[in-house]
């Protein structure tokens, strides 16, 4: 029996039975399409709670899926045993999901707690609290200490009017509103143990399968440490950007980890693997001194494992040479979005191309194992013929850099869905979006078309979604094509990458015919042709890894380690 049963849904339910083209909305993150990666916050959820004497248990549903075409869910969710159900609505993608989860979870469990939470549950309360399953929304991006107290006053069979963060309904179904008060600004109270906490939870549940956070982990077992909650900067389309967080988080500044807790993370992967580890945010943002201070414990740790780091804007020479001491063939990731200056400040970027590439020259001198560049379609300004001018932009990188093998160039639509709480979503018509879609379940619905382009849930003064869906496919051919040219990825393999993409856009054209015509019964019959063309690998996926050798993860040295005898 445990205290709190943490479920993470996959995008749509039950994706397996749907007929779905799905496109290239994941090419550049470790999941597929299905999204099954689990918010990380899971992890420190659980291990905060079982610190306070909780029993918490973690299960990938979506992760399970994607891996046995005959897991039952239904039967997997009767069998769990527990007092409250934790359903992330983090990301909006999984909005179909995470409802339809909370459906099960009601069926099987009518007495048990429904509970959602994550930027997107923050961000759509009310409607959550209109379905009929779902008990509590709670709200915030520390959610640790209000769930702890949620837990107790369900235990104690007291009133959750006390509990901060906390959305309910009472007896007559009102919903009520506990004050947004829980906003730390000090996070050192959590992530203490975490990764400790996930190894100890496969142990006592003998559940790997539950905990695996994207399908391809165990060979590439990248695990990712965070350093603030928050952000300084003001994407106009990133719902996790400064205004986002103050508007719909209520957290008015940003909260930085200190270098030793960061270190103590990297420290702690280690232990138990050998794959990369990437330290998410610009840690440039936790203040000069701070970051040297990271970079010198790191240096003293002599970290085995190559780091990954993003960037948010081209960081100074001495810089990068410090990097390059602390962390052998690191790699580095920024997203200039666009080739175009003007387009990169309108989407909230302010930096040149001269300073990009001055940056490139440095990393690459320093001796960096890789440097990604992440261009992205659906920005504001952007037209078509702008997008193919980022392909050019990019022979042209690939010329003056002599088509150094360590660059890599990347290039993705804003799919599927504008982040709600960004800039762009919020105030659209200043920065030339149209909404198409504004409620929950209209973003539910929309997640059940047969194909991306009419999932998308916006379009800009410049670009409608067909033409989104158009350029994305066709920038990424030619980038494809650009590459092999330049040696970066062998000919064999683009063509294998040119061929899905045809096939994909085929496919588009027969689902949009039908799908005009209401035609929805023929769209069914497609499902094989479309299953065969989700489940092809893209090549982005290969180029984003970093060799790894053998020997990745070292489940004995972990199990040592929690045995106690060494730490
Ligand atoms: C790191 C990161 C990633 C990592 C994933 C790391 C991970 N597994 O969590 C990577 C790079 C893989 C990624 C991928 C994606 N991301 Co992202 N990501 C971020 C980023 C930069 C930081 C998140 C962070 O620091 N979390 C801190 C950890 C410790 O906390 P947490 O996981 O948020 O959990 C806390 C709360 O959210 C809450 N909570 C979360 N779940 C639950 C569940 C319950 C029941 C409760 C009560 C509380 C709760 O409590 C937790 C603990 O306090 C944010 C932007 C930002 N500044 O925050 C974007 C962000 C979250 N990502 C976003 C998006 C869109 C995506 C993608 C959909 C992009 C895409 N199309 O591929 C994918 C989804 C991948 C998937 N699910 O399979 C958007 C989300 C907008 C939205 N509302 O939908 C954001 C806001 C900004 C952005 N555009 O990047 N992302």
């Amino acid at each position: 029996m445990s205290d709190l049963v943490l479920l993470h849904a996959p995008h749509v339910y039950d994706f397996r039975k749907k007929t779905i083209l799905y496109g290239p909305v994941s090419d550049l993150v470790p999941a597929t399409p299905v999204f099954e990666m689990y918010p990380f916050g899971l992890t420190s959820i659980a291990e905060y709670l079982e610190r306070s004497g909780f029993r918490v248990r973690i299960a990938n549903i979506a992760g399970r899926m994607l891996k046995d075409k005959n897991f039952n869910v239904e039967k997997f969710i009767k069998k769990l045993r527990a007092d409250v159900f934790g359903i992330d609505l983090h990301w909006l993608v999984h909005a179909h999901g995470a409802v339809e989860i909370a459906r099960l979870v009601k069926k099987y469990h009518p007495k048990a707690k429904v509970v959602l939470g994550g930027f997107s549950a923050s961000y759509f309360y009310r409607d959550l609290l209109g379905y009929p399953e779902i008990d509590y929304v709670m709200r915030g991006d520390s959610t640790e200490e209000p769930l702890r107290q949620l837990l107790e006053v369900i235990k104690g069979d007291q009133s959750v009017e006390t509990v901060p963060n906390l959305i309910w309904k009472d007896n007559a179904g009102s919903i009520k509103e506990n004050p947004f008060s829980y906003v730390p600004d000090d996070i050192s109270h959590v992530m203490v143990d975490h990764y400790h906490g996930v190894i100890r939870s496969v142990f006592r549940h003998r559940d790997l399968g539950s905990i695996i956070p994207f399908k391809d982990w165990l060979r590439y077992p990248v695990t990712a440490v965070f350093t603030c909650r928050g952000c300084n900067h003001n994407c106009v389309i990133c719902g996790g950007s400064n205004t986002a967080f103050r508007t719909f988080l209520n957290r008015q500044k940003t909260v930085f980890r200190s270098p030793q807790d960061i270190a103590r993370d990297i420290r702690s992967i280690g232990k138990f693997s050998r794959g990369p580890i990437f330290i998410l945010g610009d840690i440039r943002q936790l203040g000069d001194e701070c970051a040297n201070e990271l970079l010198d414990i790191l240096a003293r740790q002599k970290v085995k494992n190559q780091l990954m780091l993003e960037v948010f804007n081209p960081p100074p020479t001495d810089f990068l040479r410090k990097l390059s001491r602390t962390a052998e063939g690191f790699c580095l990731e920024i997203s200039p979005e666009s080739h175009d200056s003007v387009i990169r400040k309108a989407a909230g970027k302010y930096y040149s191309n001269e300073e990009m590439e001055q940056m490139i020259a440095d990393t690459l001198a320093v001796g960096c194992g890789r440097i990604d560049i992440f261009f992205m379609v659906g920005i504001p300004e952007q037209t078509p013929q702008s997008v193919m001018q980022t392909v050019d932009y990019c022979q042209h990188l690939l010329e003056k850099f002599r088509g150094d093998k360590r660059i890599t160039l990347l290039l993705g639509p804003l799919a599927p869905f504008l982040d709600p709480g960004s800039l762009a979503f919020e105030q659209p018509q200043k920065y030339g979006y149209k909404i198409l879609l504004n409620t929950l379940e209209e973003h539910r619905q929309a997640l059940l078309a047969p194909s991306w382009r009419y999932t998308l849930n916006y379009e800009t003064k410049w670009m409608d979604r067909h033409q989104i869906m158009d350029i994305t496919y066709e920038a990424i051919l030619r980038l494809t094509r650009l590459k092999a040219e330049y040696g970066l990825i062998p000919k064999k393999v683009a063509e294998k990458q040119v061929g899905r993409i045809n096939t994909a856009l085929e496919l588009e054209k027969r689902i949009g015919e039908l799908w005009r015509d209401g035609n929805h019964q023929d769209i069914e019959l497609l499902k094989p042709q479309v299953d065969k063309i989700n489940a092809m690998r893209a090549i982005e996926r290969d180029e984003l890894e970093l060799s790894i050798g053998t020997g990745r993860l070292r489940y004995l040295s972990s199990l040592w380690s929690l045995l106690g005898k060494r730490n």
